[in-house]
């Protein structure tokens, strides 16, 4: 064999693998796009499988359409049964069909693994732009499917408020809320925080009983667009990289707060800016 060829199969064989279970944003701030983009710039190969495709750009979804909840599920199911995957995210899931059949296919694969396979769900529920992304019965599927395969939940406020039938506008709320969580679906919770006003975008998380604090400067004038996805993605990339979660938390809050200071801003001819976080130096 050539070295050259030797040297290929090494890297190929040691290189961490992640997946994506997402929808696509075509204006890629958010969604796959912005997950494929974290997992290679945080030295992990990515694979993704598609949800939904969405028509947007950063302050609009324009339409949006899922994909087969048996497409979904083979996508997975391919992907999981050929490539040792180290650890999957979850996105944007649509509808409450495709809640379930990723909930099947995360099960069917967990079922045979040896080791543990960490599995993040990021519950997307509504855009930075407001819109509604989520179909009825979704927010049942995951409460009763998705989140007991769960390693890590990482909710906004929103949608933390949303899956407690709370609200929450303070810290000890914030704190109260990552428990009542992590108690309820047995999983870690890193409640994000960064929608509370003030300096610093603090996110708390809740994890083998105890509470630890991430926090970054509040980075302003940026809109915000798809910083959900790639923080969840980056945390995924590097549990997949064999990070334990606090240290993956710890670089992944970094890196989106990176990605959120180098953004691009492009004029558009409507005269609005457009913002897109920058994945890579
Ligand atoms: O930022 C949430 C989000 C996730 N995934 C996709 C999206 C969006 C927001 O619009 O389009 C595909």
């Amino acid at each position: 064999m050539s070295k050259q060829c030797s040297r290929r199969s090494q890297s190929a064989a040691t290189v961490p693998l992640a997946l994506t279970v997402a929808g696509s944003d075509c204006s890629a701030g958010a969604g796959i796009q912005a997950d494929l983009k974290t997992f290679t710039a945080l030295g992990v190969y990515g694979l993704s499988a598609v949800t939904c495709i969405v028509a947007e750009i950063p302050r609009k979804v324009s339409r949006m359409e899922p994909v087969t909840a048996r497409m979904v599920r083979e996508q997975i199911g391919v992907l999981l049964e050929n490539f040792r995957v180290g650890a999957i995210k979850t996105g944007l899931l649509c509808s409450a069909d495709i809640v379930s059949a990723v909930a099947q296919a995360i099960q069917n694969t967990k079922e045979k693994m040896a080791r543990p396979m960490p599995v993040v769900v990021d519950p997307v529920m509504i855009a930075t732009s407001g819109d509604n992304l989520l179909g009825p019965g979704a927010v049942e599927s995951y409460k009763n499917k998705l989140f007991p395969l769960a390693t890590l939940i990482t909710p906004n406020l929103d949608e933390a408020a949303a899956l407690l039938e709370t609200t929450i506008k303070d810290r000890k709320q914030m704190e109260n809320a990552a428990k009542a969580l992590a108690k309820k679906y047995c999983a870690s919770i890193l409640l994000k925080g960064g929608h509370l006003r003030g300096n610093k975008a603090i996110d708390l998380l809740f994890h083998n009983g105890e509470l630890k604090e991430f926090s970054a400067p509040f980075v302003r004038g940026v809109e915000t667009h798809g910083t959900g996805c790639t923080y969840s993605a980056a945390i995924t990339a590097g549990l997949a990289s064999g990070l334990s979660l606090g240290q993956a938390i710890k670089r992944a809050k970094k890196f989106v707060t990176d990605s959120i200071k180098r953004s691009f801003h492009w004029n558009v001819k409507s005269g609005e800016v457009l913002h897109a976080l920058r994945h890579s130096s």
